[in-house]
Formats: structure tokens, C-alpha cells, sequence
């Protein structure tokens, strides 16, 4: 398998982007990289010619084109399902209900405090429905250890898509200094120090710009 391209937005700021790159990155998938930076006059130009809406990520491989970020992860793992799928039934269906709160859920989290992964860290003020959403991911965290494989130290043991997933939450825990229980602070020093977040963010570092809206 080759000829894979991931359409993706700003490193900084693009959650979604992050999500399928860190994981073809983890798979070691090689792949096109097409960065097409948010909001900018000549976004929506630029993303015409996929069948996105005007959004990414979009991985394009041969023909086929699939414009969501876990749709996306999810063709990866049962391509290269020796690295990708957990083997045990129960954690995989664990796993697919994590991600698909995590798809779904946590829109006051999401809208106070958006990825911005070169932010200076600084602690800022958090509404009740956000410390709401952030208790609820550490519970979500804690409950996929019951179904751990025991081989790392991720959210199922060995790399999922689940971290994949949860990937723009750990950079907006660690840029926004949010207080978190020893086993989640643990989770996301982990994660910071993979190979696919640093690359990640170093990129996204270089970036020059700025989406004022996702400021904080
Ligand atoms: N369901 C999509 C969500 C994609 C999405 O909302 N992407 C954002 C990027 S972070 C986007 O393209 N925003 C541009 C816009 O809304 O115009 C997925 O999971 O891939």
C-alpha cells in the first residue's frame, strides 16, 4: 500500500488534523502532507476540490477520498491490522466508545479552550460545564485502563486510535495548565514525549499564522 495524501489545516490549531496524522505517523505510514491553513481568504478555494465541505482532515488514497478524522484512523487500522486494532474484542468496542464521545462530546472544553499548541501555558479561568467535560475525559481515561493490555503506558496499553483521538485534549491540558489527577497528569507527559506529538508541534511552532479567534 502507498500513494496516501492527508489534507490537513494549521498544526497549530487544527484538532482534526492532528487526529489522523498522529496516527498514520505512529503506524509509520509514509504520506503526502497538503497543508491548507484555516480561514484565510483562499480556504474554501483550496478545499473545493475535495468532497469535505470546506473542512479537513481528508485523506485521499488511490480513488478513494475520506473526510473524517476517525472514518480516517479507523480504514488505517483494518489496512495495517497488525499494529492498528486491539486484539481483545471487549477493549476494541471500549476503545470505538471512547472515540466516539470523544468525536461527539466535550463542545464547551472544545470552544474555551481550542488548540493552540505553541500557547505559552498559563491556567485560565474554567466554567462548570468545562470542568464537567474535563472530569468526564479523566473518568473516560480511567475506565479504558480497566481494559489495558498492560504493554504502555496509553489509554489501552499499546497505542489506539483512542490516543489518536485523544491527542488535541492533551495538548489543551498541558498548554492550559489544567489541574488533573496523577494518573491523567502521567498520561499526557506520555504522550507529550511521543515521537508524532513533538514532530507535530515543532511544525506547528514554524507556523507564522494566526487564527485570533482560537486566542486565548
Ligand atoms: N467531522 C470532521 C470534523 C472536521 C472539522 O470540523 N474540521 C475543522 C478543522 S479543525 C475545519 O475544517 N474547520 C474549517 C471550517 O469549519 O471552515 C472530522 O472528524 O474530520
Amino acid at each position: 500500500m502507498a500513494d496516501f495524501t492527508l489534507v490537513i489545516g494549521n498544526k497549530n490549531y487544527s484538532s482534526w488534523s492532528l487526529r489522523p496524522w498522529v496516527w498514520m505517523k505512529h503506524l509509520g505510514i509514509s504520506f503526502e502532507e497538503i497543508v491548507v491553513p484555516l480561514f484565510q481568504d483562499d480556504t474554501d478555494e483550496k478545499l473545493d476540490s475535495y468532497f469535505s465541505n470546506s473542512k479537513v482532515p481528508v485523506l485521499i488514497h488511490d480513488d478513494l477520498e475520506i473526510w473524517d478524522s476517525l472514518a480516517i484512523c479507523e480504514y488505517l487500522a483494518e489496512l495495517y491490522p497488525q499494529q492498528g486494532l486491539l486484539e481483545d474484542i471487549q477493549a476494541r468496542a471500549t476503545m470505538r466508545a471512547l472515540c466516539a464521545e470523544m468525536h461527539s462530546s466535550f463542545i464547551c472544553l472544545r470552544s474555551e479552550l481550542p488548540m493552540n499548541c505553541r500557547r505559552t501555558p498559563s491556567a485560565v479561568i474554567l466554567s462548570d460545564d468545562c470542568l464537567a467535560d474535563i472530569e468526564r475525559i479523566q473518568n473516560l481515561w480511567r475506565h479504558a485502563g480497566n481494559f489495558s493490555d498492560g504493554k504502555g503506558g496509553y489509554l489501552f496499553g499499546s497505542f489506539s486510535i483512542a490516543d489518536a483521538m485523544f491527542a488535541p485534549i492533551v495538548f489543551r491540558f498541558d498548554r492550559y495548565c489544567v489541574p488533573l489527577e496523577d494518573s491523567a497528569s502521567r498520561y499526557v507527559k506520555l504522550m507529550l514525549k511521543h515521537p508524532a506529538m513533538l514532530a507535530w508541534l515543532e511544525s506547528a511552532k514554524a507556523e507564522q499564522e494566526v487564527i485570533e479567534s482560537e486566542e486565548r
